[in-house]
């Protein structure tokens, strides 16, 4: 994301939403036989596992989703490789089960959680949202996940608590080294952590987060660049004062701590007016908080936008 620009997915290789279903349907299928002893037990292995009962959102977009083999093979995720195509093919290098996350800091409750227990704490939800990246691709992403704010008032944090920092998983033996100062961070303001659009994912597309897409476990912020929701988190850590983030660290000019989509604020190299959602053609406006302005804007009011990138 620091030099290159993106590399559009040809039409060719989208899936529609049908043959997806026509996929899962098989998949689901395959499982249960194998379960019954109709199929080898090796076919199983081919069926993800599944996630039980996903509510619906009000909060979700009735846009276009992007394809599920989109949305799985063109993929940020330097630690598992810098180019879109690398971490889909680089899934070996990250083992995801046993898998915990520390919330910690300045928290009443300190806990460690296995991602077992993460699945359980509230009823999991479908959230399609819009989501930008700072290099000017978006996509259309139906998440499943719980809201932040749920796991945040379990830890109960402290009165002098004002930021959420995010790590993500790191293992210099089999992950990228150099680009970023590893690990991977993220931080929020604890008011925007806690806002309800914030989602802690644990899926996509009904089926458990593929490991290029951050399983186990991921933020989800989709009013911000992409970057702000790390991947394969191990830590959140409550804090008073403002983490300095992986990204700010790279190039504190170009990646400020807010990152909020703003078409009106380019990148120092680049026009952030427009997008190319992919699996299309033709270039769309970007809009103000990737158009979730009406739920987000009063959390930065009085706030010049300009200078808090
Ligand atoms: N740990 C980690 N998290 C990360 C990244 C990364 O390189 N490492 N890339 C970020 C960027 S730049 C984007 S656009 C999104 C991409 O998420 P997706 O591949 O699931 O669409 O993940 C973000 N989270
Ligand atoms: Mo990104």
């Amino acid at each position: 994301m620091l030099i290159r620009h993106p590399d559009d997915i040809l039409p060719s290789e989208i899936t529609t939403p049908r043959l997806y279903q026509e996929r899962r349907r098989f998949m689901s299928l395959a499982g249960g036989m194998a379960l019954a002893g109709i199929l080898p037990a090796g076919t199983a292995h081919a069926s993800p596992a599944s996630l039980g009962p996903i509510l619906k959102s009000p909060l979700s977009t009735s846009e276009g989703q992007t394809s599920f083999k989109a949305v799985t093979t063109y993929n940020n995720y330097y630690e598992l490789g810098t180019d879109k195509e690398d971490p889909a093919q680089n899934t070996h290098r990250l083992k995801t089960s046993p898998w915990t996350v520390r919330v910690e800091g300045l928290v009443n409750k300190p806990r460690t959680f296995g991602i077992e227990e993460i699945l359980k704490l509230a009823p999991l939800e479908e959230r399609i949202y819009r989501m930008r990246c700072v290099e000017g691709w978006s996509m259309v992403i139906p998440w499943v996940g719980i809201p932040l704010a749920t796991l945040l008032k379990l830890a109960d944090p402290q009165g002098s608590a004002r930021f959420v920092e995010f790590v993500s998983h790191y293992d210099k033996a089999t992950m990228t080294r150099g680009v970023l100062d590893w690990p991977y961070n993220e931080a929020l303001r604890l008011d925007e952590a806690r806002h309800p659009l914030t989602l802690l994912a644990v899926g996509l597309y009904g089926e458990l987060l593929p490991i290029q897409n951050g399983a186990p476990l991921r933020l989800v912020v989709p009013w911000k660049y992409g970057f702000k929701s790390g991947k394969s988190i191990v830590a959140i850590r409550l804090t008073e004062k403002q983490p300095v983030t992986a990204w700010m660290k790279a190039g504190p000019s170009e990646y400020g701590f807010y990152s909020n989509v703003n078409p009106e604020v380019d990148h120092p190299r680049w026009s952030q007016a427009t997008e190319r959602r992919i699996g299309e053609f033709s270039k769309r406006k970007t809009l103000m908080f990737n158009g979730y302005a009406d739920q987000v804007a009063s959390l930065y009011s009085g706030m010049d936008l300009r200078r808090n990138f």
